[in-house]
C-alpha cells in the first residue's frame, strides 16, 4: 500500500523520494506532511528514516531528575511549576538535598543526573558550581546534565558575565550537557504570548552553539499543541536544524505536549476550544509531531519519546513513529505532574526494557551522551 504511487496519491510524491533518497526534506514537506489526512502514510516515512539511523535500537537511561527550586523570575503562561519567592507551594532545595538525592542510587551511580529548576532569582552559580564539584567527586561516572539555555542567560545577566564564561565555568565544574528545555516555539509573536520574559529564539539557539563550540552537547526540544499553528512548527523544526548544521551539538530532540492543567494558557485554551479550537491536542497529533520531527531533524541523531508527558502508551506507538529514546528512569519528576501529566514518577531499569521489546524493539542502556553502557551494567 505504502508504494510510490499511493504517496503520489496523497501529493506526497516528491516527499517520498527525498525521504528514499536520503535527501533533505523543505519545510513545504514539513507542512505537507502535517495536512496529510493518512497519518500511517506519514508515520511510515518516518519509522524508514528511524530504522535507517537506529535499527531497531530503542534507547533508555537509568537518571535521576532533581528540580532544585520552583522559584523563577519568569512567568511564562504555560508553566504550572514556578512560583514567587516565598509563595505557598515553592521550595528551593539546600545543596545537601541535592547531593542526597543524587546519592539515592541503591549504590549503583545514575548514567544521568539531570538537574533544572527556574531561572532563581538568588541562587548564585558559584552555589551550583560546588555542588557539581561535589556530585562528580563522588559519582565520577555519572554523567551531569543541568539547566537550559535560558538559565545560562539568566545568570550571565544576574552577574554581569557573558554567556560563553559561565558555559565555561559550568564546563570546568563537571557539566558535560545541557538540557533540552526552554526551546518553546521561537515564532516570534506566539513566544512572546506564551513567555514573554524569556530569551527569543536566535539568542537560544546562538547560547546552544556556544555550548556546542565548547565541547558542552545538549538536547533541544519543541512545546507544542496549545497556539502555535504547524507552520511554527515547521519552521522551529527548520530552525533547530539549520543551528546544529553549524555547531553539531544537539544529541537528541524532545517534542514536548502541551500539559493543560493549573496554568493560566490551558484556561485560555479550555475557553478558545469550548468555541472549536483546531489546535485541540489529541494523540494523533502528538504521534504526527514526533514522525515529522524525525524526517525533517536529519541532522540531529535521537527523538526522544518522552514518555512524562507523551504518556506510556502513546511513547511506546511512538516508537513506530520515529522516536527511538525512552528517556529514563527519573525517580522524581515536577513539571510535568505539577502540570497534569498522570503518569507515575518513576519506572525501573527493567519496566523500560519490557516496555520496548513489547513494541518489537531492542532495549539499549545509555548514558546522558547516548554511549551505549556494557549489557548487565548497574540494575536499578
Ligand atoms: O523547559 C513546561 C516544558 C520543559 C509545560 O533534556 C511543559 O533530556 C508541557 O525540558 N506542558 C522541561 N511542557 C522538561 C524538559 C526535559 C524533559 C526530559 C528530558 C529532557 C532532556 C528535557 O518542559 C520546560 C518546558 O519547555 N514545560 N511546562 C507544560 N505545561
Amino acid at each position: 500500500m505504502f508504494n510510490h504511487a499511493y504517496y503520489a496519491r496523497l501529493g506526497l510524491q516528491a516527499t517520498y523520494e527525498r525521504v528514499l533518497a536520503e535527501e533533505r526534506l523543505t519545510p513545504e514537506d514539513g507542512e505537507a506532511l502535517f495536512a496529510c489526512p493518512d497519518l500511517h502514510a506519514v508515520g511510515a516515512l518516518a519509522l524508514y528514516a528511524r530504522t535507517r539511523m537506529h535499527g531497531d535500537k530503542t534507547y533508555f537511561v537509568r537518571n535521576r531528575h532533581i528540580n532544585y527550586s520552583n522559584v523563577c523570575v519568569n512567568q511564562c503562561r504555560f508553566c504550572a511549576f514556578r512560583r514567587d519567592t516565598g509563595a505557598t507551594g515553592s521550595f528551593t532545595l539546600s545543596k545537601e538535598d541535592i547531593i542526597t538525592r543524587a546519592l539515592d542510587d541503591g549504590g549503583h551511580p545514575f548514567a544521568e543526573i539531570h538537574v533544572v529548576g527556574g531561572c532563581h532569582p538568588d541562587l548564585r552559580l558559584d552555589w551550583f558550581e560546588d555542588i557539581f564539584r561535589a556530585l562528580k567527586k563522588l559519582r565520577p561516572q555519572a554523567v551531569l546534565k543541568a539547566f537550559t539555555v535560558v538559565e545560562i542567560h539568566h545568570f550571565a545577566q544576574r552577574e554581569r558575565r557573558n554567556t560563553l564564561e559561565v558555559l565555561q565555568r559550568l564546563k570546568n565544574a563537571g557539566i558535560a550537557m545541557l538540557t533540552g528545555g526552554g526551546a518553546e516555539i521561537f515564532a516570534p509573536d506566539v513566544r512572546k504570548s506564551i513567555c514573554p520574559e524569556k530569551i527569543n529564539g536566535e539568542g537560544y539557539l546562538r547560547i546552544a552553539g556556544e555550548a556546542h563550540n565548547l565541547g558542552i552537547a545538549g538536547n533541544c526540544s519543541m512545546l507544542f499543541g496549545h497556539v502555535e499553528t504547524h507552520q511554527d512548527r515547521v519552521s522551529h523544526l527548520c530552525a533547530l536544524r539549520e543551528q546544529q548544521d553549524k555547531s553539531g551539538g544537539f544529541e537528541c530532540f524532545i517534542p514536548l505536549p502541551f500539559q493543560s492543567k493549573n496554568n493560566i494558557l490551558a484556561e485560555e485554551l479550555a475557553d478558545k476550544a469550548s468555541r472549536g479550537n483546531p489546535m485541540a491536542d489529541s494523540g494523533l497529533d502528538r504521534l504526527r509531531t514526533i514522525a515529522v520531527s524525525r524526517l525533517l531533524l536529519d541532522n540531529i541523531p535521537h527523538i526522544k519519546a518522552y514518555w512524562v508527558m507523551l504518556g506510556i502508551k502513546t511513547a511506546q506507538a511512538a516508537l513506530h513513529f520515529g522516536a527511538d529514546d525512552l528517556d529514563g528512569t527519573i525517580m522524581e519528576e515536577r513539571i510535568g505532574h505539577m502540570a497534569g501529566a498522570e503518569e507515575v514518577q518513576a519506572l525501573d531499569r527493567r519496566e523500560l526494557e519490557n516496555m520496548i521489546r513489547d513494541c518489537g524493539f531492542t532495549p539499549v542502556n545509555r548514558d546522558a551522551l547516548f554511549n551505549p553502557l556494557p549489557i548487565g551494567s548497574d540494575i536499578v
